[in-house]
């Protein structure tokens, strides 16, 4: 297993439009593994593959309190079961360090296949409804600052700029 370097805002990488996963074979495998421990080393309650630099469709999570219930989606594919939606202060290991309010729908279902290559589905409602809709946005190359003003999404940006260029001063990154 190996710990993943993870992309953050504003690296275009982050961008990219992650494609489908054609088959669950031993290399998606080892990257699934991989997104598990560099997860739960950071430590983050969701991770999609993007941010990793893996523009592949796969998505790991776990909102348990005690890491107990790793969930993995690849090809996720969600379907909106009402119309209600909910604000939650979002986190992103990508956007270290900022917490922002964002609405999302409250109750949805997921289609997707698991780390065996087996389809599933299954309903999703509160904190995990809203962490799937988070990664599933990254594989669309889309950030949580995306639905905060243009303002604060700059003052966000100017902040993580100065922090890499202070790690890239002391060759961190
Ligand atoms: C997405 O985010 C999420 O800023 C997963 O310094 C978050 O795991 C969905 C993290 C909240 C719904 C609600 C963020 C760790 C972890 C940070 C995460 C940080 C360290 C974020
Ligand atoms: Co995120």
């Amino acid at each position: 297993m190996a710990i993943l370097d993870i992309l953050e805002f504003p690296d275009p990488r982050l961008r990219t439009l992650a494609q489908p996963v054609k088959e669950v074979d031993a290399r998606v495998k080892k990257i699934v593994e991989d997104m598990f421990e560099t997860m739960y080393e950071a430590p983050g309650i969701g991770l999609a593959a993007s941010q990793v630099n893996i523009h592949e469709r796969i998505i790991t999570i776990d909102v348990s309190e005690d890491k107990s219930e790793a969930l993995v989606f690849i090809n996720p594919e969600i379907t909106v079961l009402d119309g209600e939606m909910e604000t939650m202060q979002e986190g992103c290991l990508s956007v270290p360090g900022f917490y922002e309010d964002v609405s999302r729908i409250e109750h949805c279902s997921v289609k997707a296949l698991d780390r065996n290559g087996d389809a599933f589905e299954m309903e999703c409602t509160g904190l995990l409804a809203v962490c799937i809709q988070h990664e599933v946005d990254h594989l669309d190359g889309k950030l949580m600052v995306d639905y905060v003003s243009p303002l604060k999404r700059k003052r966000i940006k100017d902040k993580l700029d100065k922090k890499h260029k202070l790690e890239a001063r002391e060759g961190k990154r």
